[in-house]
């Protein structure tokens, strides 16, 4: 009985996210396989999960399917089904058409639809009730992301007995920038059903904390806001990789092996200079494709003596803005290649596939520069796995100052993207640099990736979730 009332959920620890880590097909006999789709995540989060009974709720990626929850690694699956309409408005239109470009320093336009947001809300509402059926009495339960934002608040509504955090992967943008938000206070008091929400740097916290404050009532102490007779905690806790693994997997023979047949099928380079991304339009493809082809053009480097490769996975591909960006990088691909590039050797070599991790790892052992120059960037896990791919203690990390990474990797050779001079000169020092300095600066690199990877921060989120337990009771006695 106590189990029906308190949702009747058998799980400790809930993950709610918009996707579940594995792609779920169902098979001619009813029943349900999960295929791994394997991202930083799970990889984290699994050990975890899998010890205290934990479950994952999530979108398995394809609409319109129902499918029964079923059990992986350990893991609860519960797939939330999302219709072909759900699709296109809560997920590509609210989240990666309003949000995912207002958070984003508004690099590109938010288009603000209220169709959108009703999706929006109807869908984090479906998220929010599934986690309340799958909690256990006094259960965690962590939420991801600008997807689901509304999802803590109204969790809180239906489980008063549940502990939540709150982390959101992407950057958390300043009061001038969130206020354009026609539903901004709504969406602050989604977040504020949590008790802990996490960024992934000071600042995001920050500016929560200020929006809080001036749009919902909530007072604040220094990180500490109180709202509603609630006391809820914001901090920072910049995410990273499984640093251990990526660093194993790169130093495989068979990793060794393909980097090295890499470089000869790139006609033996002095030097590979790398680019790996979602195609995005936040993360600068162009800014270095634009000073790669300027200092071609300056014939220094000489199109001999250096080889431009760019990995691009699919990404959002029926919206507007990305068929749009994806031109333009085509054009300016072709465009290099056109005026610099040779028969049997273009200047830059475009892929815009998925690769499995252990090629994506050949190409990082490969690569001498690493180009990582996104306008706006969370944290970004490229530059992370690059440190951790280079075993050999070499490599040049060219890295813009706006992302999160900028402010663990304070050896990289750190570029404003917008300033397409200084990224010319920072490709230029990076080309150039002597294998002393290389390593010097990779050495401080390295020993902080491989001591903060990403179950040191899911431990760090999870033991602050449960510290704020402390703060509600200091609240009581006073
Ligand atoms: P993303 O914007 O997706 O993540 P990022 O952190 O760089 O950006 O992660 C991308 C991941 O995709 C990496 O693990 C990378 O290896 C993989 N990947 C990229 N290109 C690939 C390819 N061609 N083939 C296979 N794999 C590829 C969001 C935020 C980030 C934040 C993360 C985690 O935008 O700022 O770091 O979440 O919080």
């Amino acid at each position: 009985q106590d189990e029906q009332r308190s949702g009747g959920g058998g799980s400790s620890l809930v993950v709610v996210a918009n996707r579940l880590p594995f792609d779920l097909e169902q098979l001619p006999d009813g029943s349900t396989r999960a295929r791994p789709a394997p991202g930083g995540l799970v990889t984290a989060l699994a050990p975890i999960l899998s010890r205290r009974r934990g479950a994952w709720i999530g979108w398995p990626g394809q609409p319109d399917v129902e499918l029964e929850p079923t059990q992986n690694d350990g893991i609860d699956l519960h797939p939330v089904t999302l219709s072909a309409d759900e699709v296109a408005d809560y997920y590509e239109g609210f989240s990666n058409d309003s949000l995912w470009p207002l958070y984003h320093d508004a690099v590109a336009e938010s288009q603000f639809r209220r169709e959108w947001w009703d999706a929006y809300q109807k869908v984090n509402r479906r998220f929010a009730e599934r986690a309340a059926e799958v909690a256990a009495p006094g259960a965690t339960v962590w939420v991801h992301d600008y997807q689901l934002q509304l999802v803590p608040a109204m969790l809180r509504a239906m489980r008063e007995d549940v502990r939540i955090g709150f982390f959101l992967h992407i950057p958390f943008p300043p009061v001038e920038l969130f206020s354009r938000l026609p539903w901004r206070s709504q969406i602050i008091t989604g977040m504020l059903g949590a008790d802990l929400v996490g960024f992934h740097l000071p600042g995001g916290a920050r500016n929560f904390v200020r929006l809080a404050t001036r749009l919902t009532g909530a007072t604040s102490s220094g990180s500490v806001l109180h709202h509603q007779g609630r006391t809820i905690k914001a901090g920072a806790f910049p995410i990273s990789i499984d640093s251990a693994g990526q660093s194993a997997l790169a130093a495989t023979p068979e990793v060794h092996e393909q980097a090295r047949q890499l470089r000869s099928d790139l006609g033996n380079p002095d030097k590979i200079i790398l680019g790996v991304d979602r195609l995005d339009y936040t993360k600068g493809i162009d800014v270095r494709l634009q000073a790669f082809g300027e200092l071609l053009a300056e014939g220094d480097p000489s199109v001999e003596n250096a080889v431009m490769v760019q990995i691009a996975t699919p990404s959002r591909e029926r919206l507007e803005s990305y068929i749009r960006m994806r031109e333009d990088i085509e054009r300016r691909v072709g465009a290099i290649n056109g005026d610099f590039g040779r028969i049997g050797f273009p200047a830059v070599h475009y892929m815009h596939q998925s690769l499995p991790r252990e090629d994506l790892a050949a190409f990082y052992v490969a690569a001498d520069v690493m180009t990582v120059t996104p306008l706006r960037d969370g944290m970004n896990l490229v530059a992370k796995e690059y440190v951790a791919c280079r075993v050999d203690g070499g490599g040049v990390l060219l890295l813009s100052e706006f992302t999160g990474a900028a402010r663990e990797l304070r050896t990289s050779l750190l570029v404003n993207p917008y300033d397409t001079d200084g990224v010319k000169e920072g490709l230029r020092r990076a080309l150039s640099m002597s294998n002393v300095e290389a390593r010097r600066r990779m050495r401080t690199m390295r020993r902080q990736v491989l001591t903060h990877d990403v179950d040191r921060w899911a431990a760090a989120f999870l033991s602050a979730l449960e510290g704020t337990r402390d703060l509600v009771a200091e609240a009581a006695a006073r």
